[in-house]
């Protein structure tokens, strides 16, 4: 079910206030404090946090578009997570829009930003990407230390020079790294899709300093922090980039080493949370 006004972009922050209305309304809850974005293959990692007090197609809500992609599930869900000293309320958000789909920008930052007129302080942002770094192995969870944008496109309009100096938060990727000191950090390019790169195009990227491929994240990312919420992203390495093993890329392989990896990632999640906040 999808229904979804005329206009619905042209007031994005409005659009998200009322998108954050309906989802207090839907579960009760006033004010949510942190917003994970599951991509694809993490919706098993969301599982690890246990049941979730509410769950909702996405599209359900105003601004919301209905999947394109199979592995992209659409939903919304509503965790309370118990801690030593009370209960932090997770928005998780199953799926996402990319720009790839070419419904423009808005409907793919509309979730983060309903996010943190939720209330979410803090957005954590998930992906499943190529590694470009041949260090990397398949499977391999890698903090985003840094981006570069290659699509030539901004979810900001208008004289808004926003710094990016610390887009993705050092305090928390130090947070996490105490967990699991096994993490690397990774610089993360953004790639419009929908075709993967050229092995050309792959060198390219590795000589400007990339070491992670995507279709996602960071116009979330800028978003995000735009609206002065602070912004982690995790990405899971699920095939190597083009040309570096010779092997072609299949969408497949993609989602089942996501779904490979998730558990992992699931219980690191649980485990980091409560110490974020
Ligand atoms: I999963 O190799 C996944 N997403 N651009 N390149 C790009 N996006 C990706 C890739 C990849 N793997």
């Amino acid at each position: 079910m999808s229904a979804q006004p005329e206009g619905l972009y042209t007031d994005p922050l409005g659009t998200a206030d009322s998108a954050a209305a309906q989802i207090a309304k839907r579960t009760g809850i006033a004010s949510h404090d942190l917003a994970l974005v599951m991509g694809s293959g993490w919706v098993s990692a969301a599982d690890a946090l246990g049941a979730p007090t509410h769950e909702f197609n996405a599209d359900e809500i105003i601004g919301f578009l209905p999947p394109s992609v199979a592995g992209h599930s659409g939903k919304i869900r509503s965790y309370e997570i118990k801690t030593a000293t009370g209960v932090i309320r997770v928005l998780v958000f199953l799926g996402r829009t990319h720009l790839y789909e070419g419904k423009g920008i808005e409907p793919v930052v509309h979730g983060v930003r309903t996010a943190v007129k939720a209330g979410c302080k803090i957005v954590i942002l998930t992906n499943a990407c190529g590694g470009i770094n041949t260090d990397y192995r398949v499977g391999q969870p890698v903090l985003i230390r840094d981006h570069i944008s290659l699509t030539a496109t901004s979810p900001l309009i208008g004289a808004h020079f926003l710094d990016l100096t610390d887009l993705y938060s050092k305090r928390m990727r130090t947070i996490v790294k105490g967990e699991d000191s096994s993490l690397q950090e990774g610089v993360y390019v953004h790639w419009r899709g929908p075709t993967y790169e050229t092995p050309a195009e792959i060198k390219m990227m590795r000589a400007m300093g990339a070491d992670l491929v995507g279709m996602s994240t960071v116009p979330e990312a800028i978003a995000a922090h735009a609206l002065g919420a602070e912004v982690l992203g995790i990405s899971l390495v699920t095939n190597a980039a083009a040309g570096v093993t010779g092997e072609k890329l299949n969408h497949e392989e993609v989602i089942a080493a996501g779904k490979a990896a998730a558990d992992h990632m699931g219980a690191l999640l649980k485990g980091v949370i409560p110490k974020l906040l």
